[in-house]
C-alpha cells in the first residue's frame, strides 16, 4: 500500500503540472468536457446535469459524433434547463460560447439561449445593471444546423460561472444542441476575425491568419463589421481579400462599402459582385475605380461599415454556400 502510495504522488504531481502547462499555454481553452455529449457513464451524461424531463441525449441527430442534447419543449410557460459544471472565473480573460442548434420545429426561430451565468463565491447568481443576463439566442433555420459564436460576459464580481442550454419558458420547440464550447481566451486571440455580426471566428479553415471569418449564407443573409472611427481608405487604389468558397455554386455575393452622407436620403456605399465560381482559397483583388456607387456617399476616407451580402441587388441566394474569409485590406494596386 505504501509503495503504491509513493508511486502514485509523483504521477499525480506530474499530470496535474501538465494540466495547468496546457491551459496556461493555449490562448483560447474550451472548458466544458464533454462538449459532444458523446460521453454517457451508467447511463448518465457526464459533465453535464440535466434538469425536468425537457431535455436528454440523444442518437437521432449530432452535428459530430454519434449524439446530441435533444430538447423538446411543449410548454408555454417552462423551459428546459441543461447545465455544465461550474468553473472558476480567471481574471483578464475574454469568453465565448459556441456551438451548433438544429431546430426541427418551433414557435420561434429563436427559441433556445445558451446562458453563461455569473456566480459568487457562494454560488449565487451576479446579474448586470438592470438585471441583465449575458446568454446567446442564435436564430435557427429548421432543418439545418446552424452555428453559434459569441463573447459572453462574467458580471461584477462574481468568481464562477456555469454555462446554461435553455428552452425559453414562452417559446416551444424541438431541437438539438451539439458541440457547445465554453472558451476562455486570452485578449484579443481572435484578432481581426471578432467583431463581424453574422459571422464567427474560426480557426480551422485559415489561409494565413490564426483565425478567419466564417460566413454561412442560411444562417445569416449578411455578414458585416462597423468601425469606430470610420476607415479612411482614400489612400489606396483599391482593396483585397482572401475568401474560402465551400462550392462554386455560380451565384455571387456582393462586397459593400458603407460611407453614410447624412444629407442624402437612403443608404450611401460602394459595391463589387464578387461571382462564387472557385472552390478553396482565392484572393480578391478590386479597385475602387471599379466599383459601382450607390446613391451619394461621403467618400473613401469615410467608411463606416463594410459588410457582404447574399440577398438583396438582384442576387440569386444559394443557402449551401459557407465563406471564409481573412486579410481584408486596402491595397495600392498596378492597373
Ligand atoms: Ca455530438
Ligand atoms: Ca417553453
Amino acid at each position: 500500500m505504501r509503495a503504491t502510495t509513493r508511486c502514485l504522488r509523483p504521477l499525480g504531481a506530474a499530470v496535474l503540472f501538465c494540466a495547468v502547462q496546457a491551459g496556461a499555454q493555449n490562448p483560447r481553452l474550451n472548458l466544458l468536457k464533454n462538449s459532444g455529449f458523446e460521453q454517457v457513464k451508467d447511463g448518465n451524461l457526464e459533465e453535464w446535469t440535466l434538469v425536468g424531463n425537457m431535455a436528454n441525449v440523444s442518437t437521432e441527430r449530432a452535428h459530430a459524433g454519434k449524439q446530441s442534447l435533444k430538447i423538446v419543449d411543449a410548454e408555454d410557460k417552462k423551459g428546459s434547463s441543461t447545465l455544465s459544471p461550474t468553473f472558476s472565473v480567471i481574471p483578464k480573460r475574454e469568453y465565448f460560447l459556441k456551438g451548433w442548434a438544429y431546430l426541427v420545429q418551433g414557435s420561434t426561430r429563436n427559441p433556445l439561449g445558451i446562458y453563461l451565468w455569473s456566480l459568487d463565491e457562494q454560488g449565487k447568481e451576479v446579474r448586470g445593471p438592470g438585471g441583465k443576463q449575458s446568454f446567446v439566442a442564435p436564430r435557427l433555420t429548421e432543418g439545418r444546423w446552424v452555428h453559434f459564436f459569441q463573447p459572453v460576459t462574467v458580471f461584477g464580481e462574481a468568481r464562477k460561472m456555469r454555462v446554461l442550454v435553455r428552452s425559453f419558458d414562452a417559446a416551444q420547440c424541438t431541437a438539438f444542441v451539439d458541440d457547445v464550447e465554453l472558451l476562455e481566451c486570452f485578449p484579443g486571440v481572435f484578432g481581426d476575425a471578432l467583431g463581424w455580426q453574422g459571422g464567427s471566428p474560426d480557426h480551422l479553415v485559415t489561409h494565413t491568419a490564426e483565425c478567419s471569418v466564417r460566413w454561412a449564407c442560411a444562417e445569416a443573409d449578411q455578414v458585416s463589421k462597423t468601425f469606430q472611427p470610420p476607415l479612411d481608405w482614400s489612400k489606396y487604389s483599391g482593396a483585397s481579400v482572401w475568401i474560402h468558397s465551400n462550392l462554386a455554386a455560380g451565384n455571387a455575393v456582393i462586397l459593400v462599402l458603407a460611407s453614410e452622407n447624412p444629407k442624402t436620403e437612403g443608404p450611401d456605399y460602394y459595391t463589387v459582385l464578387v461571382p462564387l465560381d472557385w472552390t478553396g482559397w482565392r484572393q480578391f483583388v478590386f479597385a475602387f475605380k471599379d466599383m459601382k456607387v450607390g446613391r451619394t456617399p461621403i467618400g473613401l476616407k469615410r467608411i463606416e461599415r463594410i459588410y457582404f451580402a447574399a440577398t438583396g441587388w438582384n442576387l440569386t441566394f444559394n443557402p449551401n454556400v459557407v465563406l471564409h474569409f481573412e486579410d481584408l485590406k486596402p491595397a495600392n494596386i498596378s492597373q
